[in-house]
């Protein structure tokens, strides 16, 4: 049987996760002979949306043109994994209205910011805290948080021990099962 196509939407601040759990996903997805896609910053910010920025403008943009996308992905049967900070929820509401009922999965990185600076992998947090770095989702520009994601993945348990990339990859494919 052709296998149902969804878009997996990740969203969350910068070093939230989202990248490495969609990564850990595809990998799970793809040895249980799924076909999936990811479409993430570094193959969307450098070709389609190059000529796009981070004002509120362009961040709208970026993410209707990332969920037109998707949806044309999930038409075709396949299991698209999409890892943008997609800061505002008018955006991601606006793809979630686009594709069929149920075939919209929002996935929550509920991850404080604290620790998103704490592991600031590019320097950008330390940056934007310098103010070398205008309009930064999370310090001079807003992160609206999802009110009713599918499925939310946190970094800590409530006893305070941090959660694996792959714990929480798994509670994510458990969903989708
Ligand atoms: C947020 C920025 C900014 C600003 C550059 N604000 O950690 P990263 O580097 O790899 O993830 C961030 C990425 C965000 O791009 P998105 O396309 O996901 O953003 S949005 O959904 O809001 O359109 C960060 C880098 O780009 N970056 N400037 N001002 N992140």
């Amino acid at each position: 049987m052709q296998q149902r196509g969804v878009v997996v939407w990740f969203t969350g601040l910068s070093g939230s996760g989202k990248s490495t759990v969609a990564c850990t996903l595809e990998h799970a997805l793809a040895e249980s002979g799924k076909v999936t896609t990811l479409l993430d910053g570094d193959n969307i910010r450098h070709g389609l949306n190059s000529n796009l920025g981070f004002s509120a403008t362009d961040r709208a943009e970026n993410i209707r043109r990332i969920g037109e996308v998707s949806k044309l992905f999930a038409d075709t049967g396949i299991i698209t994994l999409v890892s943008f900070i997609s800061p505002y929820r008018r955006d991601r509401d606006a793809v979630r209205a686009r594709v069929p009922p149920g075939r919209f999965v929002e996935v929550f990185m509920k991850v404080p910011i604290s620790i998103c600076e704490e592991r600031d992998p590019k320097g950008l947090y330390k940056k934007a805290r310098a103010g070398q770095l205008k309009g930064f989702t999370g310090i001079d520009d807003p992160y609206e948080e999802p009110l009713n994601a599918e499925v939310v993945l946190e970094a800590e348990t409530p006893d305070g021990k941090r959660v694996s990339p792959q714990d929480q990859a798994a509670k994510l494919l458990e969903y989708l099962h």
